[in-house]
C-alpha cells in the first residue's frame, strides 16, 4: 500500500530514524514511487510534524537535530534518482546559507538549510565561521536569490551587518534578499541592519524566503 509507506516515511522522520529513512527512500525507488511524491508526501510531512511539535514545546532540540539528520538520509538517496529522472525538483531559488564568523553554532542553521532545501530552495551551506566577503562571492557565482546568516552569540550578531555590507561592496545588495536569524536575533535587529527577513525558526524561515522570493509555492 502506497499509503502505507508514505506513513512509514512521516514516522521514520518524526523518530528520528536515519537508518529507516535510508531504507524508505530505497524502498519507493525499488517500488517505483514518484521519487518527488516519496518527498512531498512522505518525508516533507515528517519533518512538518517535528517542526510543530518543537514550535509549541512538545518535542526538543535532539528531537530537530535527529529529524534534520533522518531527513538529509533520504533526501540524500532521492535527490540523485530525480536527477537522473531528468526530473529535478522545482527550484524557488537559490540560497546562499551560513553561520557568521566567530561563530561555530550549526544545529539551527542545518535545520534552515534542510527545511529549505525539503521546500525546493538550492542551498549552499558554507558552514561556519563563514567571513562576509564569503558570502557574497558565493552569492555572486551562484546568483542567490537569498542569503542567509546566523548568529548564535551577541558577540557575533553584528557580523551580520557585515555580510550586508559585503553584498554592498560587490555591488549586490539590490539583487540579494538577506534574511538573518538565531537565538539572540530579533526583529526590531534585523530591521536595524535593513536585512529584508528575519525568521524564528525553520519552519517561519521557508514563510519568509518563500515572501521574499514572491512565491507562494
Ligand atoms: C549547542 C550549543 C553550543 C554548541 C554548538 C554545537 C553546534 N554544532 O552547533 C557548542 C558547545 C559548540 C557551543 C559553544 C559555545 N557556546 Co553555545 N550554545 C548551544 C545551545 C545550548 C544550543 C544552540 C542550538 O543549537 N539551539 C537549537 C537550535 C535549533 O536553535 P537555534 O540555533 O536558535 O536555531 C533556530 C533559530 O534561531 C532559527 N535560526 C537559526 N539560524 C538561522 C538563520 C536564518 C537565516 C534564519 C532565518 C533562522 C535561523 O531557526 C533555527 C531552527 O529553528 C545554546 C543555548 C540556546 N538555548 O540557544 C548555547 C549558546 C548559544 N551558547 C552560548 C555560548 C556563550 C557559547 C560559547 C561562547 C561558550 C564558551 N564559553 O565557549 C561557545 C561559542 C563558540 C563559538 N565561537 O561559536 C550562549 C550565547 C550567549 C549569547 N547570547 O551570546 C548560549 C545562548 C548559552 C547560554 N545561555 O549562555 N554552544
Amino acid at each position: 500500500m502506497v499509503d502505507d509507506i508514505y506513513q512509514a516515511m512521516v514516522t521514520s522522520i518524526t523518530d528520528g530514524d536515519s537508518e529507516a529513512a535510508e531504507a524508505l527512500a530505497r524502498r519507493a525507488i525499488a517500488e517505483g514511487i514518484d521519487p518527488l511524491d516519496a518527498i512531498n508526501k512522505g518525508f516533507v510531512v515528517g519533518i512538518q510534524q517535528v517542526g510543530e511539535a518543537f514550535g509549541c514545546g512538545q518535542a526538543f532540540l535532539p528531537d530537530l537535530v535527529l529529524a534534520g539528520e533522518a531527513m538529509k538520509a533520504a533526501v540524500a538517496v532521492l535527490d540523485p534518482e530525480l536527477a537522473s529522472r531528468g526530473q529535478q525538483r522545482e527550484t524557488a531559488g537559490d540560497v546562499v546559507l551560513g553561520t557568521v564568523k566567530g561563530d561555530i553554532h550549526d544545529i539551527g542553521k542545518m535545520l534552515v538549510g534542510t527545511m529549505l532545501s525539503a521546500s525546493g530552495f538550492q542551498v549552499h551551506d558554507l558552514g561556519v565561521d563563514v567571513p562576509p566577503e564569503r558570502f557574497a562571492h558565493k552569492a555572486r557565482e551562484v546568483k542567490a536569490a537569498i542569503v542567509g546568516v546566523s548568529a548564535l552569540l551577541s558577540t557575533t550578531m553584528s557580523n551580520q551587518r557585515l555580510v550586508i555590507e559585503a553584498l554592498d561592496d560587490l555591488g549586490l545588495r539590490s539583487q540579494v534578499k538577506v534574511m538573518v536569524g538565531g537565538a539572540p536575533v530579533t526583529r526590531t535587529w534585523a530591521e536595524t541592519i535593513e536585512a529584508d527577513g528575519f525568521a524564528e525558526d525553520a519552519i517561519r524561515a521557508v514563510v519568509e524566503a518563500r515572501r521574499l522570493v514572491g512565491s507562494n509555492a
